[in-house]
């Protein structure tokens, strides 16, 4: 793999703690972009984090890549959190949408059986339930910008091969207003479709493989077409079972992409890929990368 760095069983980034900086220092440095992976209901493990981070609250910015919800113990409380930074940073806090958020909407609206891993029950009992979920469906599927150092895209699983990030923004925007109207509840009734993305695909077959790449995507073909059965580590992977964002000639290969969901590649940070998801729920680590200089803070589960 053309990485930089790639987590293995090897120690913790202990990151600095948030009192070794001084007011002054924090003035003094650019404003800052922290990035954290799949959160899934481990709201312990996300306030552990936070305590480690140097992120100075009234400058700095804060992204979180998607399934902030599920198998965790504590969905309700991460959805408060979340929709709390939400209101106090504005537009310096992101979130996108992952499956298991989707999966959530998604239950909420009755469209989709619950599965025996599910730990959505807090969520659509409480009294702010609703609203939580009101919130959560009016997030995006992707953020993408273009400081002066590069452009940069966070999205929950990852980019079909075939997509500019310009087409890859038109389409999380149709999708968006599609998970917000009424057409939410038929078309969240199944995920996505990992097809290969060709002209002949209908309007709706296009928003099904968008939905995929945008909250499933792992693995392609070296030809860029979708392998939705294979969620294991990249170097066990079957032959010509490539990691989506190793696709020879891939369109968004320029900008940097953040993104979450694949816990079995773990923590990989290369040239244009900071992949965040190092299964937290799994009783393993919850990490931040500082976008800027890409240092490294993570917390172990404790959940
Ligand atoms: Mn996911």
């Amino acid at each position: 793999m053309r990485q930089a760095y790639r987590e293995r069983a090897g120690p913790l980034f202990p990151g600095r703690a948030g009192s070794c900086e001084d007011a002054a220092v924090r003035k003094r440095r650019p404003r800052a972009t922290y990035a954290i992976g799949d959160v899934q209901g481990c709201y312990r493990t996300l306030r552990r984090l936070l305590r480690r981070l140097p992120f100075d609250p009234a400058r700095d910015r804060l992204w979180l890549a998607g399934d902030l919800v599920n198998r965790g113990p504590r969905s309700l409380d991460v959805l408060r959190w979340a929709r709390e930074q939400q209101a106090k940073l504005g537009g310096r806090f992101r979130v996108v949408l992952g499956n298991h958020d989707l999966h959530l909407i998604g239950r909420f609206l009755e469209v989709r059986p619950p599965k025996r891993s599910d730990t959505l029950d807090d969520v659509l009992e409480a009294a702010d339930g609703p609203e939580l979920v009101r919130w959560l469906r009016r997030r995006p599927f992707l953020h993408r910008e273009r400081p002066r150092a590069g452009e940069r895209v966070l999205v929950h699983a990852g980019l079909h091969p075939a997509w500019t990030t310009r087409q890859a923004e038109a389409l999380a925007r149709r999708l968006e207003a599609l998970i917000r109207g009424p057409e939410a509840t038929t078309f969240l009734a199944r995920p996505g479709d990992g097809v290969a993305w060709t002209r002949r695909l209908s309007p709706e077959r296009r928003l099904r493989a968008a939905l995929f790449a945008f909250t499933l995507l792992r693995t392609c073909t070296a030809a860029g077409r979708p392998r939705p059965d294979y969620s294991g580590p990249p170097d066990e992977a079957p032959r010509g079972c490539l990691p989506w964002f190793e696709v020879p000639g891939r369109r968004s290969r320029k900008a940097t992409v953040v993104c979450g969901h694949w816990a079995a590649l773990g923590l990989c940070i290369a040239p244009g890929l900071v992949a965040l998801d190092s299964g937290c729920v799994w009783g393993r680590r919850l990490s931040a990368v500082r976008l800027e200089d890409r240092a490294v803070f993570q917390e172990p589960a404790a959940d």
